[in-house]
């Protein structure tokens, strides 16, 4: 057994408790409510590396991990900071070569490590100092550990042993000595079991403790229990779904998506849990007078369902973070008017309990169309994950510049003055949804028999409206497809095609013109800075029958 590993293993050891008293310590002030903003040093490193993600990454990651982007970023973290704990063991513990270690350095570094845990915990939004208290505890806690394993180990060390077996002669200069006392069966190995042991034995009591720590914050119950007593939530004039919407082709994406089948796209490394019993909305900036709204004047104010379809500006060509629900929820419009707009503004930026923000042209959210301040996703409060209490909904914007989760503020302000999250990190001030078109069948690389092929897929030009869908196979010409019905203009439309298919390789391309009558663009783009473009072409094997 090397002393190598030994030092190793004091490393991660004293990392896992120093996490775990922190996790445990962040758990405790969030449920006692005194934290202001994000205490555990994970979370909020996570959540630092996230705001300071550039856009060419974020879309690699969203492209290759999907929704799983945030669990890929948690395991990277992970696989980094155990091998930083691990190096500063071995840095910091004795080795044949340094008897004493390098303890002062060791330890010097590893106060390093906490304190950029402590520093990302002061960078996360609502940031009050009584944050750092669990960080910097755990960090003196591991510390502590540190030193004691050290200490064992030098006392397990070849030199002091050499030392105390050959009874006065200076072994630590004599490489033999340290030969001789090191085999295996030396008392020198035997001590460097049990340091090896105690360190396994923190990793493990560590990681339990920071699984402790994230099961302790009890605000995941609070919220379930609340949408529980909220039950459906029916309004005066309900939004009914006309049948003709759907064309039912199997594969096709359903009109409506469910909330729990929706895309997730947010910069939460955990889900905010927000109580609608504390929640406020506050109409804040260049208004006549400020206001603010509770839960409660949601639910007795007159509400109103929409059909929206919210659509992703890192949707690829061909992509699915789009979807299309029955949103329920006060006209942000009405807000407005209530607080009164001053001359001369040309923005909302709305902002969530977690930091992010979106800049909305304040036209559209006062002209006629459905801004809504939303409470629920077809008939039920919204899911944690897409912003309960309440989040935005705007008609025709991409979510980032518009549909702000777990809402806590509209600032009525000008686009020279403020901007909302993605813009100086590389986005468009301005995002309005491209017109876009999917083929969902036949899916890309399933070959299909020969005969009768129907081609079905969604178009969408939210706040335009789809007028015409075409569709073209191989290089004959555009055909136009059918459409099913358009219930409004903000929400995707369902086409189809039926195609006479002949054996051997087809290419299947698909266009969208809106109600404008603007043909979707052929003009290949990427989702940054403003949306992707082009458009969706598959190739369809046909198998002779
Ligand atoms: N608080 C918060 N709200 C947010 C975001 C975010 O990162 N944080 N992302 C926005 C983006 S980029 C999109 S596309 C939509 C996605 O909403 P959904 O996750 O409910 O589909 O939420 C928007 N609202
Ligand atoms: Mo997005």
């Amino acid at each position: 057994m090397s002393s190598r590993l030994a030092g190793a293993v004091t490393g991660v050891g004293a990392g896992a408790i120093t996490l775990a008293v922190a996790e445990i310590g962040a758990a405790l002030l969030a449920r006692s409510g005194t934290q202001g903003g994000t205490a555990s040093p994970l979370q909020a490193v996570a959540g630092a590396f996230v705001d300071r993600t550039p856009p060419w990454l974020k879309d690699f990651a969203i492209a290759t991990f999907g929704t799983a982007d945030k669990l890929v970023l948690l395991t990277g973290m992970a696989v980094v900071l155990t091998g930083i704990c691990a190096l500063i063991g071995i840095i910091g513990a004795p080795s044949p070569h340094r008897p004493a270690g390098r303890v002062g350095v060791g330890l010097a570094l590893f106060a390093a490590v906490g304190a950029v845990g402590v520093l990302a915990v002061t960078t996360r939004p609502q940031f009050s100092a009584v944050d750092t208290l669990p960080t910097i505890v755990g960090t003196l806690v591991g510390l502590f550990a540190l030193d004691q394993l050290w200490r064992r180990l030098t006392l397990a060390s070849p030199a002091s042993q050499g030392t105390s077996a050959s009874q006065g002669t200076s072994a630590s200069h004599g490489t033999s000595a340290f030969h001789d006392v090191s085999t295996p069966h030396g008392a020198g190995a035997a001590s460097r079991r049990a340091v090896l042991a105690w360190g396994g034995g923190l990793t493990v009591l560590g990681a339990i403790g920071i699984l402790a720590g994230q099961t302790l914050s009890r605000a995941a119950e609070v919220v379930m229990e609340a949408r529980e007593r909220l039950g459906i939530l029916r309004v005066a004039d309900p939004v009914t779904v006309p049948a003709a919407a759907s064309q039912g082709v199997p594969g096709q994406a359903a009109y409506i998506t469910p909330g729990d089948e929706f895309y997730r796209i947010d910069t939460a490394i955990t889900v905010p849990q927000v109580d609608p019993d504390t929640w406020r909305l506050r109409v804040t900036g260049m208004v006549d007078e400020e206001i603010e709204l509770t839960f409660q004047d949601l639910l007795d104010a007159d509400l109103v369902e929409a059909l929206v379809t919210l659509t992703c500006v890192s949707n690829t060509v061909g992509g699915h973070l789009v979807g299309n629900s029955v949103w329920t929820g006060l006209p942000i419009r009405d807000v407005l008017a209530r607080a009164g707009v001053q001359d001369g503004a040309d923005m909302v930026l709305s902002t969530s309990v977690d930091g992010f923000t979106a800049g909305t042209p304040l036209e559209a959210m006062t002209d006629d169309r459905n801004a809504l301040i939303v409470i629920a996703q077809n008939g039920e409060p919204l899911l944690p994950e897409h912003g309960f209490p309440v989040r935005l909904v705007v008609p025709g914007l991409y979510g980032y510049v518009s549909a702000t989760k777990w809402v806590t503020e509209l600032k009525v302000t000008r686009f020279d003055q403020d901007e909302g999250y993605w813009t100086p990190r590389g986005w468009s001030a301005l995002g309005p949804i491209k017109t876009a078109s999917r083929i969902d069948v036949p899916r890309a690389g399933e070959p299909v028999n020969a005969g009768e092929v129907v081609i079905a897929g969604v178009a969408w030009a939210q706040h335009r409206g789809i007028e015409r869908v075409e569709v073209r196979i191989g290089d004959g010409d555009w055909q136009e497809a059918t459409l099913a019905q358009e219930p409004t203009i903000d929400s995707w439309r369902q086409w189809k095609l039926v195609w006479q298919a002949e054996p051997g390789e087809s290419a299947v391309s698909v266009r969208a013109t809106d109600a404008t009558g603007e043909v979707q663009t052929d003009e290949l783009a990427r989702p940054a800075p403003n949306g992707a473009s082009g458009w969706h072409t598959i190739d369809v094997r046909v198998e002779g029958s």
